[in-house]
C-alpha cells in the first residue's frame, strides 16, 4: 500500500514527460484528413496508415463484397432511407454524449479511439449517426447507415482497427402494435419453414436487461420481437440455403442507449462469430432525436460487415478486403454471392521481440487505466498501432508471449511474437529482419522501450 503511494508522484511526472516528448518530437501541428486540415493537440493518436484508409469507400465501392452485403441488407428493409457517404470525422458528443455513454466509459480512452485532437475523432460506430438521422425520420419510419468505422484493437484474422458496420432502426408507433403483432407472426412462418436454427433469448430480465421504467410490456415486447425477427430473416434470406442449415443464438448485451439490449452471434468454424449488437433505445435518446418518446419505440441494431462476409464469402482473413490485389477484386461481380478462392498460401515467418518498459511505469494492475489516458504511462494499443505502422499488412498476427515485473530494477518486461505473412509473396528472411529492426528503432524512439 505505502509502496503504490510512494511511487505515485514519480510515475506521474514520467509519464507527463514520456506525454510531452511523443507530442513534442512526433505530432505535426496540424494534420489533413480528407481534405480538411485540423489542429493537434495531446490527444491527437491518430496515424497516417490509419488515416489512409478513409479514402477507400470500400463499401461503395463494386464489385467488393462489402459493397454486395450493403445492397443485400437494403433489400431486405424495404422503405427504409439509406445513409452510405457520412463522413468518418464525427465529435466524442456526437460518437458517445448523445448516446448518453458515460463520461468515463472505457471507449472515449485515447487508447480505444483515435482522436485528431480532443474536440474530433474517427467514428468508432454507426450509432455515431443515430441522433442526427432520427431527427430527420418521420413517425414509423425506418432508416439504414453503413459506413466505415475505426477502433484502436489487438490484431488478429477477425479483428482489425478498421471495419464497416451497418446501422438499422425503425420506429413504431404504440397505437400501431397490433398491426406489428400480426407482421411478427407473418415472420414467424417464414421462420419455422426455414431450415435456419435459431436460439432466442428472453425478451427481457429484470435485473440484468430490463425494460425501460416507462414502457409497459404491451407496448415494447412486440417491438423487441420484430427486432429480432426482423434480423433473423434477414440472415435467412441472405445465407444460401446449403446442406448445413444457418445457426445462430440470441443473447442479453448491454449498451448505453438501448434497454433491453442484444446480440446475435453466428456458429462458424467450430466456434461463434459475433455479429452484431442491437436494442430498444432508451426513451432519452428518442426525445433527443425529436421524436415523442410517450407515443413512438424504436429498435436499432448496428452489424459488422466484415463478419457477415467472412462466412459468406468464405473470405477467411479481414485483411483481404484492404486488399488493393487484382487477385483479390478480379474474383467478384457486383450484387453477386461468391466464394473466395484463396491464392497460394505463403509462408508465415515469426520475429520475438522483448523491450523493457520506460522506468516508472508502473506495476501491472497497480495503475488504474483511467479514461482519457490521464496518469497513464503505458497504452498497449500504442504498441499494437506502431507495430502496424511499421509492418503495414504484412503484419498478419501479434500476440503478447512475455509480461513479467523485475522485482530487482523495478522494471516491467514485455515480449511480443509478431508474425509477417504476405497475401502475395514469400517474404525473404532479410526483408523479415530489415521490417523487424524498424519496428524495434520505432518502439524505442516513440514509446522510450529498452530492446532487451
Ligand atoms: C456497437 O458498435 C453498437 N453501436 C451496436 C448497436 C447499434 C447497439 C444500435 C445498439 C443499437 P459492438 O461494439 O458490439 O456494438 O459492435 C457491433 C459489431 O461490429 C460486432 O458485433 C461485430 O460484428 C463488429 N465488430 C466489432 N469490433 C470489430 C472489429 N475490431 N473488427 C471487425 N468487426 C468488429
Ligand atoms: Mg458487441
Amino acid at each position: 500500500m505505502l509502496k503504490v503511494a510512494r511511487a505515485r508522484p514519480w510515475r506521474a511526472a514520467c509519464t507527463q514527460s514520456l506525454r510531452t516528448h511523443k507530442r513534442h518530437v512526433h505530432t505535426p501541428r496540424t494534420i489533413t484528413v480528407l481534405g480538411e486540415t485540423y489542429p493537434t493537440d495531446d490527444y491527437t493518436n491518430l496515424p497516417p496508415t490509419i488515416a489512409a484508409l478513409l479514402e477507400r469507400r470500400l463499401h461503395v465501392t463494386p464489385p467488393h463484397p462489402l459493397n454486395t452485403i450493403r445492397k443485400l441488407i437494403a433489400s431486405h428493409f424495404e422503405g427504409f432511407k439509406s445513409y452510405d457517404n457520412l463522413p468518418a470525422v464525427v465529435t466524442p458528443e456526437l460518437n458517445f454524449d448523445s448516446l448518453g455513454f458515460p463520461p468515463d466509459h472505457p471507449g472515449r480512452a485515447r487508447g480505444q479511439s483515435y482522436y485528431i485532437n480532443r474536440g474530433v475523432m474517427l467514428r468508432t460506430h454507426t450509432s455515431a449517426h443515430e441522433v442526427d438521422i432520427y431527427r430527420e425520420t418521420p413517425r414509423s419510419g425506418g432508416w439504414l447507415c453503413t459506413a466505415d468505422v475505426y477502433r484502436r484493437d489487438e490484431i488478429d484474422r477477425s479483428h482489425y482497427p478498421a471495419f464497416h458496420q451497418t446501422e438499422g432502426a425503425r420506429l413504431v408507433n404504440v397505437a400501431d402494435m397490433d398491426k406489428l403483432k400480426a407482421e411478427n407472426e407473418e415472420l414467424r412462418r417464414g421462420l419455422s419453414a426455414s431450415r435456419i436454427i435459431m436460439e432466442d433469448c428472453p425478451d427481457f430480465d429484470a435485473i440484468t436487461n430490463p425494460l425501460q421504467a416507462s414502457h409497459l410490456p404491451e407496448t415494447v415486447l412486440p417491438v423487441a420481437q420484430n427486432l429480432r425477427l426482423r434480423i433473423t430473416t434477414l440472415f435467412m434470406s441472405i445465407f444460401p440455403p446449403s446442406t448445413t442449415p444457418l445457426h445462430v443464438r440470441w443473447t442479453p448485451d448491454l449498451f448505453p442507449w438501448t434497454s433491453p439490449s442484444y446480440q446475435l452471434e453466428v456458429r462458424y468454424r467450430d466456434g461463434w462469430l459475433e455479429l452484431l449488437g442491437c436494442g430498444i433505445v432508451l426513451d432519452d435518446t428518442i426525445a433527443r432525436s425529436s421524436h415523442d418518446p410517450a407515443s413512438e419505440r424504436s429498435w436499432a441494431f448496428g452489424m459488422g460487415l466484415e463478419r457477415i462476409a467472412m462466412p459468406l464469402f468464405g473470405v477467411p482473413d479481414i485483411r483481404l478486403f484492404w486488399s488493393r490485389d487484382e487477385r483479390f477484386w478480379k474474383q467478384f461481380r457486383d450484387g453477386e454471392l461468391r466464394t473466395f478462392q484463396e491464392f497460394s498460401k505463403y509462408p508465415p515467418s515469426e520475429r520475438d521481440v522483448a523491450f523493457w518498459l520506460p522506468v516508472g511505469v508502473a506495476k501491472p494492475h497497480a495503475a488504474s487505466h483511467a479514461a482519457g489516458g490521464e496518469g497513464v504511462g503505458w497504452e498497449e494499443n500504442d504498441l499494437w498501432d506502431i507495430i502496424r505502422e511499421v509492418g503495414g499488412d504484412l503484419v498478419e498476427d501479434v500476440k503478447l508471449i512475455d509480461d513479467f515485473w523485475h522485482e530487482a530494477k523495478g522494471r516491467r518486461s514485455l515480449a511480443v511474437r509478431i508474425t509477417f505473412r504476405s497475401m502475395e509473396r514469400s517474404l525473404e528472411r532479410p526483408e523479415v529482419n530489415e521490417v523487424t529492426d524498424a519496428i524495434k528503432a520505432k518502439l524505442t524512439e516513440r514509446l522510450a522501450v529498452e530492446i532487451r
